[in-house]
């Protein structure tokens, strides 16, 4: 292990931080992967699945132990993926939002800064489609590229913008390698119970398992570019091989409402019609709504040669399978 490059991963117990984590010990990499709390309820998880990860434990709220993970881990890279990450619950703690989604990604720069690693650590930035907003006024017809304008909706989208603000000017200030991923929504089995597509892949192998009849949702007609998380992982990677740190947009290039989504779910399970089994509650709705989002990411295709394996029929088969399965188990 002595030659091989040592990473740090914030939100190593997240959806992106598990996806990452594989791929960076299959090319080889020394794993470290940051777990906050003093009863972390998934460190056994993460143990468990990734023996080889040496865990720190430090929280992006808390500078002395970020300063601590970055002496400790000596990291050739550094992923800051670690978030507040969902929009709803952002609406009902836009303080603590702000602290981590926001101001932690300055703590982490600086703490990089501090432990002496600015000249040796890349950075990426865990930036997100939910800064464009997906209004009429700036609705590119192609897709939101780098150079769209940004106007977020949420607690959350003006957290990731000072984020995304923050990176670029550390480095302009400092020389710095940070490059900032504007990823715009990506799934798969490790998705999170409380985001929309997993939400309903959940509930329809539920249907099938015959232990539930309905999955109560929010607005259905609100539109996302969906894309495996897989397929993310491997374009952050991808950002820090680059010779010089930019910014890139990774998306499919297609949008589809929650009701599309809804219907190939359903088709999984052989049930042509999905509305009879779906109610809603306002409790699941937005404040403000973010209405259509679509990516162009023909920058990271041609700069960075970066492919998609999944496209959205596939990634639903491949989330209801899972699903499925485990109802099973
Ligand atoms: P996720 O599954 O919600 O994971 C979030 C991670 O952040 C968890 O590991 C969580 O750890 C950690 N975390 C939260 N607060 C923390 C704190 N104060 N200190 C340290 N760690 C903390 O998110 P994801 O889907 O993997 O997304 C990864 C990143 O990409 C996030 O920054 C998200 O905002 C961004 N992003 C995601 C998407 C997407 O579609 N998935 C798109 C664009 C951008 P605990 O286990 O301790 O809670
Ligand atoms: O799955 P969602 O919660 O994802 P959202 O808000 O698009 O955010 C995700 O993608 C962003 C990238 O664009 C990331 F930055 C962010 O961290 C996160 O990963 O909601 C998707 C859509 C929304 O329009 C929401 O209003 O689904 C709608 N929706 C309808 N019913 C619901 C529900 N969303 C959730 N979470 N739960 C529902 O019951």
């Amino acid at each position: 292990m002595a030659d091989a490059k040592r990473a740090l991963i914030t939100g190593i117990t997240g959806q992106d931080g598990g996806h990452l984590t594989e791929l960076l010990h299959e090319k080889g990499y020394e794993v470290f992967g940051l777990i906050r709390g003093q009863r972390n309820a998934r460190r056994e998880a993460v143990i468990d699945e990734f023996p080889y990860v040496t865990l720190i434990e430090a929280d992006l709220t808390d500078q002395t132990s970020l300063i601590q993970a970055v002496e400790a881990s000596q990291p050739d890279e550094v992923y800051n993926l670690a978030a507040v990450s969902h929009v709803g619950f952002s609406f009902r703690n836009p303080q603590l939002t702000a602290d981590i989604t926001g101001k932690g990604v300055l703590n982490l720069l600086e703490a990089i800064r501090i432990a002496g690693f600015k000249d040796r650590a890349r950075f990426y930035q865990a930036s997100t489609s939910e800064m464009f907003g997906g209004l009429d006024y700036n609705r590119p017809g192609t897709g939101y590229n780098e150079d769209s304008l940004f106007h977020p909706r949420s607690p959350y989208g003006v957290a990731k913008l000072y984020g995304h603000w923050i990176t670029r000017n550390y480095r302009e200030s400092y020389d710095m390698f940070a490059a900032t991923g504007i990823l715009f929504n990506h799934e798969g089995p490790r998705r999170g119970l409380e985001f929309v597509t997993r939400k309903i892949t959940d509930a329809v192998a539920r249907i099938d398992a015959g232990t539930a009849d309905h999955v109560v949702l929010g607005d259905l007609w609100p539109k996302r570019d969906w894309g495996y998380a897989g397929d993310y992982v491997r374009g952050m990677w991808q950002m820090l091989q680059h010779d010089e740190p930019d910014d890139f947009v990774l998306a499919s290039g297609a949008t589809h409402s929650i009701e599309d989504f809804l219907a190939l779910a359903f088709a999984e399970i052989g049930v042509d019609d999905w509305r009879p089994y779906v109610k809603q509650d306002p409790a699941f709705m937005r404040p403000a709504e973010v209405d259509i989002l679509l990516g162009d990411s023909a920058k990271a295709e041609r700069v960075l040669g970066w492919k998609r394996d999944y496209d959205l029929p596939g990634l639903v088969r491949l989330m209801v399978e899972h699903d499925v399965a485990l109802q099973k188990r």
